[in-house]
């Protein structure tokens, strides 16, 4: 039994959904699932040790080399010196004000990537960003790690932002389930994925989903180089990674070829098959895209692909395309040609047809709720206008001044003096991190709020040691979701760390911009501001938020926005009638040749889809390199965060990989040994699974064990970014490459 007096039980909520928190005295001691969630995740029965972990940063900390001599040297690799907080905060402040003064404020870095924590008010970017801006501005990035390349191409072809229409447009599950008849799921659609959402999605439902798809006897068919990647009872079509184009065009090239393309729909819906069909058909380059030139592109048998692409045109089919495929060199490829293979069946617009992207990325896409807007901080106005991709750092901190091209527009890179950082890990999130870590050496200052001894933490020159959620108080809500939290502070601050906010106000009044910063307010009004205002456009849309004492003290609630009625279907009024609902393309139209982008015109995105591989993939293995690697979110936890815990856990390090029978014998490998992952760029040590589950040539190794110490010539914990390579997915989307990588694998003896 438990005593009342010292143990507490609350909710709370996560980006991997809502859990129950056991808490005596000053401890988390357990977690126990949410009862609303049908299907929760394990993720959070490590919190409790994570949370009070040993890698937690318990006090202000500065690099020794840069509190003595304001030397980069020795970064990543020298001690820290603990200093009193007011003494941290007035040595950070005074450097800022240097650098600002010395250089201008473009020569500061806030872009700041990172998924941080859940929770409202204490979101470590809109914090990074406020504070920046109070004090004159920053170099900022545009778009993100998961779908960078797809929000720069997939606006030219649908002309609406891919993040509408993936949380606003797009197919709802009902709709799937009640009139697809065939799901064609590039790159699978993943439960395991599907347990993250950005602020959390309580209920989690995907694999629930698939049951129903099972029952009502729609066929499920998994595209891509791992049969895990969708539920089991799913198809599987084994693929080369990176090689979709080839079979998407191949898809296409029979569907032209038999008569079953829907010229009616490309004639009033689209624009530019004329310009697209020649190359299809290899009038224009002498290569016609057919089955038997695209099998041996893609490791898929002709007759497979001519019996898909007949099952396709012949049923209600709906193709999911998973984020992963533009997270890859030439990522835009698969994302356009997609939209043209579905443009060609005829079926976008219609209920459970077309083409969607992302099912299986994130909980929450396909739910149809109300969008309730707010409890969003307000990060004023940046003066500085710079904007790098943000997958471009390490570029930008190479090569000051150097242009570059990103969607049309050409820019140089600024020449950054000072990096702050709150709620990312650059170390776990970037490509080529034994080149990351070079270029980091660059900056004069680098300052990072962290709870965590993380990677980047251990490269910074200040640290400023950050609260979880679980130290402070917070509103939890997410625009996927229809639970509402109060996520109440649980237990007070480990050893002495702070909230963000409280920190950047430090440095804020410090530089003559508290007032600007905080407006005179605490969390605490700051909270009830922001809340006040959702409720505000809640009540403006007719729906009842309770007050936030009725909210404190339920600790959740459910809203009523669900909307799971007759469901949404993608550009329904678009189809009706394309005059009176045109899109947002400057045609109007579906666009499958694109003026604007032909107009840029670069050789690695050219005007309409086609086939570019990428430099590294298994078209291009080497002797040295023969396997491609992927590198997969992982099952047990969000990224990098939790990892000190997790890699506590007896034999959990270094991190799995998993690969084919054939591959592990022609090495020598069996089932748990330890192994060797390498290429010319670094190498790490992993863990073997040998599976049938991946296909011959492939290996996948999950993202998030921390990068280890510099000086060492092989990762210890099997981070894939030391062999990941860190180029633009092209000119035009500048996205992460992560996917595209080729390496080896070599038995290490224990
Ligand atoms: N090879 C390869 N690499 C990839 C990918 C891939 O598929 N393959 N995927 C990419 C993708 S899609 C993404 S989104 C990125 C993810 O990369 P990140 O978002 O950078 O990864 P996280 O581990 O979530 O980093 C969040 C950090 O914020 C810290 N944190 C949490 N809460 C707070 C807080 O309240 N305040 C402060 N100051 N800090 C906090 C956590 O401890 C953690 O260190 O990785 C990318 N990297
Ligand atoms: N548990 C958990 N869930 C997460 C996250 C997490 O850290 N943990 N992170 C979240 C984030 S930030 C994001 S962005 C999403 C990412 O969601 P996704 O981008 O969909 O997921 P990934 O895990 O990168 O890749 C899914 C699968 O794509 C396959 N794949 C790789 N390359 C190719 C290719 O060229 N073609 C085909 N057909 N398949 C390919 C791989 O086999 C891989 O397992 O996941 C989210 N969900
Ligand atoms: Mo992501």
């Amino acid at each position: 039994m438990t005593d009342e007096a010292t143990r507490l039980t609350r909710v709370t909520s996560s980006h991997w959904g809502a859990f129950e928190v056991d808490v005596a005295g000053d401890r988390i001691v357990a977690t126990r699932p949410f009862s609303g969630d049908p299907q929760p995740p394990r993720i959070p029965e490590i919190l409790p040790a994570a949370v009070h972990h040993r890698s937690r940063v318990a006090r202000p900390s500065i690099r020794r080399g840069w509190l003595e001599h304001r030397t980069a040297a020795g970064r990543g690799s020298e001690d820290f010196v603990e200093l009193p907080w007011d003494e941290a905060l007035d040595i950070a402040a005074k450097d800022i004000d240097r650098v600002r003064r010395t250089h201008g404020n473009d020569a500061i870095f806030g872009g700041s990537y990172g998924w941080s924590s859940a929770g409202r008010f204490h979101h470590a970017q809109s914090q990074v960003h406020r504070f920046l801006n109070s004090i004159g501005g920053y170099v900022a990035s545009f778009g993100s790690y998961s779908t960078g390349c797809a929000q720069s191409i997939m606006p030219h072809v649908f002309g609406v932002d891919f993040l509408k229409l993936l949380y606003e447009h797009q197919d709802g599950w009902q709709t799937i389930h009640d009139h697809t008849e065939t799901l064609v799921m590039f790159g699978g659609i993943n439960p395991k994925n599907a347990q993250v959402s950005m602020g959390g999605i309580t209920e989690h439902e995907t694999a629930g989903w698939f049951d129903r798809f099972a029952a009502s006897g729609i066929r499920c068919i998994n595209i891509g180089p791992q049969r895990s990647d969708a539920p089991e009872g799913c198809d599987w079509i084994s693929l080369r990674p990176a090689s979709d184009t080839a079979l998407m065009l191949a898809l296409a090239h029979v569907i032209e070829t038999e008569g079953l393309a829907d010229h009616d729909f490309l004639d009033r819906y689209t624009v530019g098959y004329d310009r697209f069909r020649p190359y299809l058909l290899g009038e224009s380059d002498g290569c016609p895209k057919t089955p038997e030139w695209a099998a041996p592109l893609c490791g898929v048998d002709p007759e497979t692909i001519r019996a898909t692409a007949r099952h396709m045109a012949t049923t209600r089919t709906f193709i999911t395309v998973a984020w992963s495929l533009q997270r890859g060199e030439h990522g835009e490829q698969p994302y356009w040609m997609s939209a043209v293979l579905a443009a060609m069946l005829g079926q976008i617009g219609l209920p459970g047809g077309g083409v969607g992207y992302g099912y299986g990325a994130i909980g929450g896409v396909g739910k149809s709720l109300i969008g309730l807007r707010g409890m969003t901080l307000p990060q004023l106005t940046n003066p500085v206008t710079r904007v790098i991709p943000v997958a471009r750092i390490g570029d930008m901190l190479r090569n000051p001044g150097q242009r570059y091209d990103f969607n049309g527009r050409r820019d140089t890179f600024p020449d950054i003096r000072l990096i702050c950082w709150a709620g990312g890990n650059p170390f776990h999130h970037h490509q080529d991190l034994n080149a990351l870590h070079e270029a980091w050496q660059r900056p004069e200052t680098i300052i990072v709020n962290e709870p965590w001894w993380t990677a980047t933490a251990k490269r910074a020159d200040i640290v400023f040691p950050a609260t979880t959620p679980y130290e402070r108080e917070d509103i939890g809500r997410s625009n996927l979701d229809d639970y509402l939290f109060h996520m109440p502070r649980l237990i007070p601050p480990v050893h002495e760390a702070r909230d963000d906010y409280d920190i950047f106000a430090g440095l804020a009044a410090r530089l003559g911009a508290g007032d600007i910063y905080t407006e005179g307010l605490s969390s605490e009004d700051w909270i009830a501001r922001l809340y006040a205002e959702y409720r505000a456009c809640g009540a403006e849309q007719g729906v009842e938020i309770p007050d936030l004492e009725t909210l404190k003290a339920e600790n959740w609630v459910r809203l009523p926005i669900r909307s799971d009625g007759p469901n949404r279907t993608l550009f329904a009024p678009f189809r009706e009638d394309p005059d009176r609902a045109p899109l947002g393309t400057p045609s109007g139209r579906i666009e499958i040749f694109s003026e604007t982008i032909d107009g840029f015109g670069y050789d690695d995105c050219p005007g309409h889809p086609v086939w570019l591989p990428p430099a590294e993939w298994l078209g291009a293995a080497t002797p040295a390199t023969p396997l491609h690697l992927v590198s997969p979110q992982p099952g047990d936890k969000l990224h990098s965060q939790l990892e000190s815990a997790l890699a506590d856990v007896e034999g959990a390090r270094p991190e799995i990989l998993i690969l084919h029978p054939q591959d592990a014998a022609a090495r020598g490998i069996e089932t748990g040994d330890l192994v060797r992952v390498f290429n010319a760029r670094g190498a790490c040590r992993a863990r073997a699974r040998v599976s049938r589950d991946i296909r011959q040539g492939v290996v996948a190794l999950p993202t998030g064990a921390w990068y280890g110490d510099p000086g060492g010539n092989i990762d210890p914990h099997g981070n894939p970014n030391v062999l990941t390579r860190d180029v633009g997915t092209s000119r035009l989307g500048q996205g992460s490459s992560a996917h595209t990588a080729l390496v080896d694998v070599a038995r290490l003896e224990a």
